[in-house]
């Protein structure tokens, strides 16, 4: 949603956005969202029809088609590579998610090695930045803030983890993201604590490595 929502923003688009508590997703949304997930983009034709789109990416490319301005490049082959990116944030999210989930210094190392061999890569295709390609904010920017915040508060959290430390590119990509009032306004206020509460719950009588480290 974090993704769109800076899109949205971005684009100077208007819109309303309705959060959904997705353990109790009421019957209007579960009737719209064709999947039932968010983002959910309800879009009203000229004629009066209601288009609905889902996954964020494809909500941000169509965003981006139909306002003024490009969040991707012009050039094909550099927008196939601006994608090849967009995709790749996934993988990097779904790392962050499994790491902030690990219950014994084993798993954490693994799955930090496997997050690593991404952030080195990230670190390696970063440029003058600060953002991905260059001096504006790209869709490529919008795919990756879910991981790069998550990340950055994961390591307020577990220090130990360096992840921005030991990258002065991804930590000047992550900062200049995080100066962004398209950023900063892309979720709800209290997402730092809904993110807190979720890493650190019970887990079966145990707390995930870095969940515990949320203070009680
Ligand atoms: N790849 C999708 C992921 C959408 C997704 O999984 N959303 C989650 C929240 S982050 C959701 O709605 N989960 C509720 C459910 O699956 O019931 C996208 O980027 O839009």
């Amino acid at each position: 949603v974090q993704r769109s929502v800076v899109t949205l923003k971005e684009k100077g688009v208007d819109f309303s956005i309705e959060y959904i508590d997705l353990s109790d997703k009421p019957d209007w949304f579960v009737d719209l969202s064709p999947l039932g997930k968010v983002p959910t983009l309800e879009v009203t034709k000229e004629d009066g029809e209601r288009v609905v789109l889902f996954e964020s990416v494809v909500i941000n490319e169509y965003l981006d088609e139909v306002t003024e301005g490009r969040m991707l490049p012009e050039d094909p082959l550099a927008r196939a590579r601006a994608r090849a990116y967009i995709e790749f944030s996934n993988a990097v999210l779904g790392d962050v998610f499994q790491m902030t989930g690990a219950m014994d210094q084993a798993s954490l190392d693994a799955l930090v090695d496997k997050l690593e061999s991404k952030l080195d890569r990230l670190e390696l295709e970063l440029g003058e930045g600060p953002f991905f390609l260059g001096p504006d904010i790209s869709l490529v920017d919008a795919a990756f803030l879910p991981a790069l915040q998550r990340l950055w508060w994961s390591n307020e959290l577990y220090p130990e983890l360096a992840s921005f430390e030991a990258r002065p590119k991804l930590k000047r990509w992550w900062l200049a993201m995080a100066d962004k009032p398209s950023v900063q306004a892309s979720a709800v206020p209290n997402l730092r604590p809904l993110f807190d509460g979720m890493i650190s719950r019970d887990r079966g009588g145990n707390q995930s490595l870095i969940g515990a480290r949320v203070a009680s």
